[in-house]
């Protein structure tokens, strides 16, 4: 497996940078699509496969699976994700966003933000991503950023969450919640409250969980995003926490700086300005190159890049 990736410029401060031909994918690539972003990526056959946040024409809010030979050319499917098999108390759909992946043991699991009385958690899983089956609801509403850790942890399912209102929510913690199968969620921890202003003003309002995370001999490498509330509106950065191996409640460090926040064209400027929204990354083991997909003002999707041994480092070096 080829990731995506692009040598660090010369001129980059950051720990990660930008791919160069940003945005990789552009708002219009459907026929019926007004914007294609916050969306997850998985390797897949001899290439990758995924799962888009499409809102389309009518400014509904979809799920499309896509596949790419390269990571960085997508072709995703015109007709929207029919989930199939959940009971029809929970399959009847109403809206969808914000998708996670992940394979545990021998299928990928979706997440999403499901419309349910208000947003919570929707689940299913595919092999191939044509057929989804749906599971029941991980959560009761209202809740979002659900994120799947990529393996059980002490012989158990185990999720990211962040429960919410059912507006534009102007808080947010990051909680655990584990499952012995899917179905019945339990054991609710907490992970993570927004930072004080003073200290680390970009995650100040409300935190979520990113891209699942990345497990290191250092802990889960976990890429967040947080929401400053300024005088015009909501500004989504995001960073980096490492959460303990076998507890992963337990935060271990916790970056103040931000990796990314807003700051070109395409992350300023879209449908909803200065929103940088991780949903998914790539990671090579052998060369510890990461590759970050993220969503730009609501609108396209980006990619950056990095490696894990270095946000490691960043992540302890400058924790709050
Ligand atoms: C959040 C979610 C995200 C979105 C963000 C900024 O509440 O709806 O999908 O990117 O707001 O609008």
């Amino acid at each position: 497996m080829i990731i995506p990736w692009e040598d660090r410029p010369v001129s980059e401060k950051g720990v990660i940078w930008r791919y160069s031909a940003n945005p990789i994918i552009p708002r219009d690539l459907l026929s019926t699509s007004n914007s294609i972003f916050n969306s997850a990526v998985v390797p897949f056959g001899d290439g990758f496969a995924g799962v888009f946040r499409c809102d389309d024409t009518n400014r509904r809010m979809r799920l499309h699976a896509g596949f790419s030979r390269d990571g960085i050319r997508w072709r995703i499917e015109e007709d929207d994700i029919r989930l199939t098999g959940a009971d029809p108390e929970v399959s009847a759909w109403v809206y969808g966003y914000d998708p996670r992946v992940v394979w545990i043991d021998d299928r990928y699991y979706v997440t999403w933000c499901n419309g349910y009385h208000g947003p919570t958690i929707g689940c299913a899983w595919t092999t191939d991503f044509k057929v989804f089956h749906q599971l029941e609801n991980a959560f009761l509403p209202f809740n979002r950023n659900g994120v799947l850790f990529p393996r059980k942890i002490n012989g158990r399912f185990a999720m990211l969450s962040r429960p919410s209102d059912n507006g534009h929510t102007p808080f947010g913690d990051i909680f655990y919640s584990e499952s012995p199968d899917m179905e019945l969620w339990g054991r609710h921890r907490h992970v993570m409250s927004p930072a004080k202003f003073e200290q680390s003003a970009w995650q100040c309002t409300k935190i979520g969980a990113g891209p699942a995370p990345i497990e290191t001999n250092e802990g889960w490498l976990l890429i967040f995003h947080g929401v400053l509330a300024s005088c015009n509106g909501f500004v989504y950065s995001f960073g980096s926490a490492l959460l303990d191996l076998n507890e992963p409640w337990k935060t271990l460090a916790r970056s103040g700086p931000y990796l990314l926040s807003p700051q070109r064209d395409y992350e300023c400027v879209g449908d909803v300005p200065n929103v940088t929204f991780p949903c998914a990354t790539l990671h090579d083991p052998d060369t510890g190159r990461l590759a970050i997909y993220y969503g730009c003002a609501d609108t396209v999707t980006s990619l950056a890049f990095g490696y894990v041994n270095e946000i490691v480092e960043f992540t302890k070096k400058t924790t709050i």
